[in-house]
């Protein structure tokens, strides 16, 4: 925990006018660990994020940044280009005094800080099929103003990182380690895994073959990395952008289908609460075709629904990965609270599963 003092100091790095107020903890992330600041300038309140990044999950915090400092120029380059007005329609990094865009403190923790995006909220469960609608469209539209991103190749910030057999791979010599004596508790969970083991390798493999291509992507689509208009309810501004890096777009795709259908939240206990409504499947599908429709091949197309299921099935691997090695990536809040989110994970797969012939009708409309 940081002290009001620390975070002042903090932020006095950053290039901000006016009288530092306070310093409160925000949002719902498992990773960084975000403040919203309030600053007095001339009698006027205005907010700010503040975040420390977590360097045990970014080895390279200096190659996130300057991923993101790319990729948020080029989107505002973008929405310039397009004569919309700008406002809040990308994340926009503050600078230090050193002009630099983070700050490492006296702990050796990195913080960058964002201008905050006002009167416009993330949500951890979609409420309406138009939501979901507006933030598909809004995370095609992403990866479309990412096509043309000028530069060398981003930086691989987690190698991996939706390398599904890998992860499997990991989740095995967990098991098999057994560091923490949770391995016999989770042998149903372990052989649901393995029982799709065919499933993980199915996109790389198309990939490698040429049907799909690499694209820049965000790679952590969940639905509260998007921020939703108050007044609008339009998905306006794409956030938390750390994974933002080369991908496959199904990645994408599949982790709005996980995060986004269900009613319930992801660690919900009451397995009888969680299951893909498909009627919020189909507005993800829909607004994402308008958008991204017109650049998918005919394999990215055809492979939206399995992807719902594969990154589903592969976050409830990392879930209990790490419930297995001990609860040391995610954070958690109570001693079985990996283990609930992978069987919560689990439960949508299977009712993902349960729904695929229609999932796949769809792609005929
Ligand atoms: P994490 O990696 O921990 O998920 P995020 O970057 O997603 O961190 O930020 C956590 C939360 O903070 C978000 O869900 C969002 O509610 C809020 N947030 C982050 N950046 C901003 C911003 N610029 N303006 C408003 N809210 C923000
Ligand atoms: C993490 O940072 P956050 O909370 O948006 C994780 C995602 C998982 C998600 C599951 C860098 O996302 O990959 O899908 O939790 N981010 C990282 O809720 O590992
Ligand atoms: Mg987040």
């Amino acid at each position: 925990m940081y002290s009001q003092e620390e975070l002042r100091e903090i932020v006095s790095k950053f290039v901000i006018y006016g009288d530092f107020l306070v310093a409160v903890p925000f949002g719902s992330g498992h990773i960084n660990d975000t403040y919203q600041l309030t600053f007095d300038q001339g009698g006027v309140r205005l907010h700010y994020a503040l975040q420390r990044i977590n360097h045990q999950v970014f080895a390279h915090p200096e190659q996130v940044m300057e991923n993101m400092d790319r990729v948020t120029r080029h989107l505002l380059n973008r929405i310039h280009a397009s004569h919309i007005e700008t406002r809040k329609r990308t994340l926009r990094l503050l600078r230090t005094y050193e002009n630099t865009p983070c700050v490492q403190d006296t702990r050796g923790n990195y913080w960058r800080a964002y201008v905050f995006v006002e009167n416009a909220r993330s949500y951890d469960v979609l409420e309406t099929p138009n939501q979901a609608y507006r933030a598909a469209e809004a995370f095609g539209d992403f990866q479309c103003n990412l096509v043309d991103l000028p530069g060398p190749r981003l930086h691989e910030t987690i190698p991996d990182f939706h390398n599904t057999p890998k992860r499997l791979e990991r989740l095995k010599q967990a098991f098999r380690e057994d560091k923490v004596g949770r391995a016999r508790s989770v042998r149903r969970e372990f052989d649901f895994v393995v029982a799709r083991a065919d499933d993980t390798s199915r996109l790389l493999r198309l990939n490698a073959e040429g049907a799909i291509p690499e694209r820049i992507t965000h790679n952590d689509t969940k639905v509260n990395n998007i921020l939703i208009d108050d007044l609008t309810g339009e998905g306006i501004c794409v956030i938390d952008l750390d994974t933002v890096m080369p991908g496959l777009s199904l990645y994408d795709f599949g982790d709005m289908v996980r995060a986004g259908t269900s009613p319930a939240e992801e660690d919900e206990v009451n397995l009888s609460k969680v299951g893909m409504r498909f009627e919020m499947y189909e507005a993800i599908y829909k607004g994402f075709m308008s958008s991204a429709g017109a650049f998918l091949t005919p394999a990215e197309r055809e492979n939206l629904p399995f992807s719902g299921k594969l990154i589903t099935l592969e976050t409830g691997i990392r879930f209990l990965t790490d419930y297995l090695e001990g609860d040391v990536y995610f954070k958690t809040r109570r001693p079985q609270h990996n283990l609930e989110r992978c069987r919560n994970q689990f439960k949508l797969v299977e009712s993902i599963e349960a729904q695929m012939n229609r999932m796949i009708a769809l792609l005929r409309h």
